[in-house]
Formats: C-alpha cells, structure tokens, sequence
C-alpha cells in the first residue's frame, strides 16, 4: 500500500497505489494509458468515491467506459468450428493451370498470395478442448489480386449429408443434448447416433471420423480437402471439374485414442501450443496444394456421382496434381481481432473459378455469408483488417453499423455520369459465371445417383491397413457404447453389415450383442473398388524426425553426457527437445551442472511428446518408482506406440513399470538407432498393451 506521504500526486484522499513501484520495468517508452476518447487517464486502479470508505460515484466515467466496453467484448462464437487456431503466411503456385483457368491465383508462377488459415474442431464450444474425437476444419483465405478466395474445407474429403436442408439437424444431433446441456465435443451420445442411424448417406462419413483422421497427432500432419467438385473457367468460357487437396508436408500422424482422451487433461490446448511454439521457433508448417481435374464426359463415366459430397473421387481414377505450396509462417498479433474475427465464405471466390451444382455447396453458399451477419454485427465484417481483401475494393454499397469507409463524393449508384473516380463493372476481367445449361422440372427430390450410400465406406474401410480397421471397429465400440438406447445401437450395426460384415461382427461382439442385428435395405446394389492405399494414415506417415517433439526426462544425478548426445542426435534429424524433471527449475546433472527442465514431470507427461528418452540416476531413479507420474512416463509412452530410449536408470523404471522391451525399445547409448526408432509407431506393439475388437 502506497502511503499519504509517497503517493505521486499528494491529495490526501488520493490513496492511489497506482505508482511505478507497482509497474515492473518492461523496458522501452510506454505510451499514455488513455480512455477511448484519447484522455491521459491518471489512475488505473482506484475508481471515484466519496471519501476514502464511501460510495463510487456515477460520475466516474472512465469506470464506466472501461466495464462498459468489457461487458460487450464477447461476440457469439461460431455454431460450428467454434475452437480453432489460425496463421498468417503464403501460397506460392509452382505449376500453372492457365490451360484451364484465368485465375491469377492459379496461373501466375511463383507468384506469393498472402494467406490465413483456420483449423477448428466443429462440435465443440470455443473453450472445449483441442482433442476430441472430431472432423477438423481447414479453411484457407487467399487473398488474391482479383479478390478473396475462401477455399473451406475440412481435413476429410467427403460430408455426412448430400443436401444442405439437413445441416441444422446434423448439428443439433452432434451438439450438447438440449435438455442436459451434454456431452461437449463428442459424437458418443444417443442423439447424435440417433440422427446417424436414421442418415444412411452418413455412413463414408462415419468411416472417417471412426478412423485416427479424426485424431490428429498435430494440426501440422492433416490433410486438407475443398470436399466439392467446384469449376475451372478458362479464357474460353471452357469449364473443368477441380478438386482441391492440402497435403502436409510432415505427413500424417494420428494419435491412438487413449492418448487422445489423456491429452485433453494433460494440455486442453495441445493443437493450437503445438502450432504457435513450431510457428514462433521458425518450423513452419508447409502443404502442397493438389487438384484432381476432370471433364464433365468424364464424370458421367465414374460409378457414382461427384456432385454428391458424401462421395470422393479416388486418387486412382484421377490422379493428383500437385500446384502450389502454402506456407503458414507468422503467427497472428491477436486472437480476437483475427482468428475470432476471420469469416470465411465459400462465396468468396475469384473470376476463373465457378460451383459446382453440389446441393451441399449451393446452401453453404448461403449460410456462410448469412452466419456472419450475426456473428460479426454488420454488414460492414468485410472491413476488418482480417477480412479486407488486399487487392483494391469498391461499390456502392453504403452505411451499415460500424462503416468504417469514408466514401467520397455524391455518387453511391451505378450506371452514373456525375463521377469520374466512381467505380463500374468490368465486363473483360470481371467474374462470370460458367454458361452451363440446365433444366429440369421443379421439386424437392434427391438425384437417382445419389443413392448409393455404402460402396464408399467399404472403399475406405477395405484400404486400412488392419491397425487402422482395428482402431475403426473400437471407435464405434466406444461411441456406441456410450449410446443408451438400444435401438439405435442395433440399428448402426445394421448399417455396418453392408459395408463390411466381419467390421459389423467385431463391433457387436465388442458390444456383447446376443446376435447381428438385421441390416437395412439398401436402395442400390454395393459397387466394388479396388483398395485405394491413398486412403490410410499408416501409408501417407512419413518416417521422419521434422517437426516432431522428443522428451527426456532426467532427475538429480543424469548422466550429463548421454542427454547431450541424444539432444544433438534428434536434434539434428529435425525435432526438437523438451526436457522433463520432477522440478521446473530442473536437475543437477553427473557434471555438476543444473539443467533447467522445460516441464514439471507432474504436467508434463509422456503423452505430449513423439518420442521419448528416460536417462536416470539409479538413485533418483529409486524414488522415481514411487512417482505415479514416473511411472505413467514409460508406460504412457509404451502404450501409445513410441520410442523409448532408455538408460540403465531408465530400464529400472521400465522394468519397475512392468513392462516388456520390443524393438521400440532402445539403449539411449544408441542415439543414432532411437533417432531411427522414434521417426515411426510401434503398432505391432498395440496387441500386448490392449484389446482390440
Ligand atoms: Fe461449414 C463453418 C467446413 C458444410 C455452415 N464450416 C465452417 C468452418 C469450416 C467449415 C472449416 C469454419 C470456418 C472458420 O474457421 O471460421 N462446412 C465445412 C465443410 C462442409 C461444411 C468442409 C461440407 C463440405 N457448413 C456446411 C453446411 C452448412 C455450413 C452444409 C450450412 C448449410 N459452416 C457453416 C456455418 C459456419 C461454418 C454455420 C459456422 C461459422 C461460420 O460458418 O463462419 O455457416
């Protein structure tokens, strides 16, 4: 408490204990802390009263604006997509598609156009956490020179319904039950299953999001996809069917499901930590971008209907293209102000791109732009910094809460004469839409070949590896298992039964049904295809160090030397290191010499981490088997499938775990051999640490 005698400005009443000794030293100039209205504002920490106990007066203005503006500074989060974490950074095209397109975009080489990217979860609230089970969107603003183009994905190529009418019962389904106002963040509850059960269209889907897809190691290893078929407008008028696929360049990595429900408790922020600390220490994440091109004969020959979005086209039947690169290389200054901010819309496109008549498109093509409206509060979100396109932009369009333009002159309409600077349509390079022909008699029905509801989902579930059918059949185990009521849980079955029987089997058997429920009727007959390997995690993870994250736990009496040769080890194949010792302020190694840990043992375990190494003195190590943590440590690490690199303090531990070495197992005096261990997962391993159905 700042005394009468000491307080800057003297008054008596003045009982400030506002001076600088309350300020520590930042460095640099500080500028005046003012109201909004630009008024030096002396006090920050007393409001105005009537003597030293008495009232506050509503006079203080400045204690009103300031709680004033805090009781507004929430706007509503988005109804889907609520979470998410975004980057700033470019998109460099590396082929041109000029033969197809007159977007600038996509046919300029090695043209830079700024991006920010927004990755969410979709059911959860915006403070759920990063690791549920759950689709992740992926949406890209590219703002080009010919305007903003918002590519709105997801991390998966196909959607659960066909035609927009359905979304709001889609999400109802899948968010909180209305009248308990749980679970958050979880498909595993009755209604959402109900509304599934009833949606055969949603059974691709489903295949994906009962796969590691949807448990992502990093948001850095996703894949992303545009999921509709959109057009390619060429200076012709010509159109070509596009595709559009983000592919990581670190690969895939998927967590196993008991590491994904342990790392929403060990770090609710997993995702978005790990995005801002490989941003910030310059590992920037990179994604080629990838089309698949196809004409409209072409479509007409593929066995199913690409205008159907619970459907994708096989990498087999069209090849990828690769094109471009993006880069995500800046972190944003604030969250609010642009990942809160930030309103995608796959409206937002650019002259040489066009939809596709996909009935899912055509209502997002809605919605969107609808969404914003009242979320952002204005018409006028399209002037936030975030949102403003780069390249110049004008009309007539006027006023509106928060305008922030001071547009000049007396001309807000088009055609006018009165004007020279006043803005006109562009017949030659403005945007047009393709001239396609269509017709057709009016009415609410669903197109003929958009029936086909589990050809698909056999696809996807016959080319898993068997690890990643094992995972599928025990995610539905677990959903189901959290669904009451037993019709529906029979009913979902039922549905499995006609994209793979023994998939059905092993998920009845895991549910201890008495026997196979009946499945429904199919409305068409099963198309078979060929395994499409382009389909699995397993086969697109890369055997690689980059971008992953090594933990070494220690304690007092570490072998100093072995920590030095593991760190330059899998430090120099691309990871980085985090040390991990009972206390933050670290261990006092061998040498005498304290390393500072970057994580307590106690919040820090093994879970967030790719790989890890335990190099223990023997006595600590003694200690340490009475530490659940430590404990937890090896055999987290054992059972979710990764390297351990251990030393004879460590093997103690292991031993003291109960747990039996295999080849991922590794002596930490072989630090090139761990660096090799730890580029991949152990999933042979996965059959002694727990049962599968
Ligand atoms: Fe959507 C947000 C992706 C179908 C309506 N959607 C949203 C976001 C992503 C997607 C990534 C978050 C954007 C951001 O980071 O701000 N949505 C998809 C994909 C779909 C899809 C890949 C199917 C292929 N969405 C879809 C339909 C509708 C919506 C069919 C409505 C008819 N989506 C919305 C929305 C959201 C949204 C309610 C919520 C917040 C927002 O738009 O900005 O309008």
């Amino acid at each position: 408490m700042v005394s009468k005698a000491t307080t800057p400005s003297g008054s008596p009443r003045d009982m400030r204990g506002n001076g600088d000794e309350l300020h520590q030293p930042a460095g640099g100039s500080h500028p005046p802390l003012t109201t909004n209205q630009g008024l030096p504002v002396s006090d920050n920490q007393n409001s105005l009263k009537v003597g030293e106990r008495g009232p506050v007066l509503l006079e203080d203005f400045i204690l009103r604006e300031k709680i004033t503006h805090f009781d507004h500074e929430r706007i509503p989060e988005r109804i889907v997509h609520a979470r998410g974490t975004a980057a700033h950074g470019f998109f460099e095209l590396t082929a041109s598609l000029s033969k197809y397109t007159t977007a600038r975009v996509l046919t300029e080489v090695g043209e830079r156009t700024p991006v920010f990217t927004r990755f969410s979860t979709v059911a959860g609230g915006a403070g759920s956490v990063d690791t549920p089970r759950d689709v992740r969107g992926f949406a890209v603003k590219l703002y080009t020179k010919e305007g903003n183009w918002d590519l709105v994905g997801n991390n998966i190529p196909v959607f659960f319904i066909q035609d927009a009418i359905k979304f709001p019962d889609l999400v109802h389904a899948v968010k909180m039950e209305p009248d308990r106002g749980f679970p958050q963040a979880a498909t595993a509850h009755d209604t959402f299953w109900d509304f599934i059960s009833l949606t055969p269209e949603s059974m691709h889907m489903i295949m994906w999001a009962m796969s590691d897809r949807t448990i992502p190691r990093s948001l850095r290893m996703i894949e992303g996809f545009g999921v509709h078929s959109f057009r390619l407008v060429n200076a012709k008028g010509g159109s070509t069917f596009v595709k559009f696929h983000w592919r990581p360049k670190l690969g895939l990595q998927s967590t196993v499901w008991d590491e994904a429900v342990k790392l929403a408790g060990a770090d609710p922020d997993f995702h978005r930590r790990d995005l801002f600390e490989a941003i910030t220490a310059g590992n920037f994440p990179e994604w080629e971008l990838g089309v698949q091109l196809f004409t409209e004969d072409e479509a007409a020959r593929f066995p199913f209907d690409h205008l159907d979005a619970t459907k994708l086209i096989p990498e087999e039947l069209v090849p990828l293209k690769i094109i471009g690169r993006m880069v995500l290389d800046r972190w944003p200054d604030n969250f609010f102000a642009e990942t809160e901010q930030v309103a995608f819309c796959p409206s937002h496109l650019v002259p040489g791109l066009d939809f596709s008549n996909d009935p899912l498109l055509q209502g997002r093509l809605f919605s969107y732009l609808d969404t914003q409206l009242s979320r952002l509060g204005s018409p006028n979100f399209h002037q936030l910094p975030i949102n403003a396109p780069k390249c110049p932009f004008a009309n007539h369009q006027r006023d509106g809460h928060m305008q922030q333009q001071v547009p000049k002159g007396r001309v807000a309409y088009e055609p006018s004469s009165l004007q020279a600077d006043s803005p006109r349509e562009e017949p030659k390079s403005g945007f047009r839409s393709a001239a396609v022909d269509e017709a057709g008699a009016r009415g609410r029905v669903r197109a003929e070949t958009f029936v086909d509801h589990y050809s698909q989902a056999r696809l996807f579930f016959i080319s898993q590896t068997p690890y990643e059918q094992a995972h599928m059949a025990s995610a539905l185990v677990f959903e189901l298992s959290k669904v009451e009521t037993l019709h529906v849980r029979d009913a979902v079955v039922g549905h499995l039964r006609h994209i793979d029987e023994d998939l059905a089997k092993r998920v009845a058997a895991g549910l201890a049904m008495d026997k196979l429920p009946p499945a429904p009727k199919a409305q068409a007959p099963l198309v078979e295809m060929p395994p499409s390997p382009a389909l699995q995690i397993i086969g697109k993870m890369k055997a690689t160090l980059e971008g992953r994250v090594v933990g070494i736990l220690i304690n007092d009496g570490t072998n100093a030397k072995a920590v030095a040769a593991l760190r330059k080890a899998v430090e120099a194949a691309g990871a980085t290191v985090k040390i991990v010792a009972p206390k933050v302020g670290g261990a006092k190694l061998s040498d005498g010499k304290k390393l500072a840990a970057d994580g307590q043992l106690a919040g820090t375990p093994s879970i967030v981490f790719d790989a890890v190494a335990v190099l223990l003195s023997s006595e600590g190590e003694e200690q340490l088997e009475k530490e659940a943590a430590a404990v937890d440590f090896v055999r987290d690490a054992f059972g979710h499938l990764k390297a351990l690199a251990l030393d004879e303090g460590g093997l103690a531990l292991f031993d003291a775990a109960g747990l039996e070495a295999d080849d991922g197992v590794i002596s930490a005096e072989d630090p090139a051999a761990f660096v090799e261990a730890a580029k991949g997962r152990f999933f042979d391993r996965e059959a002694k640490v727990r049962i599968l159905p």
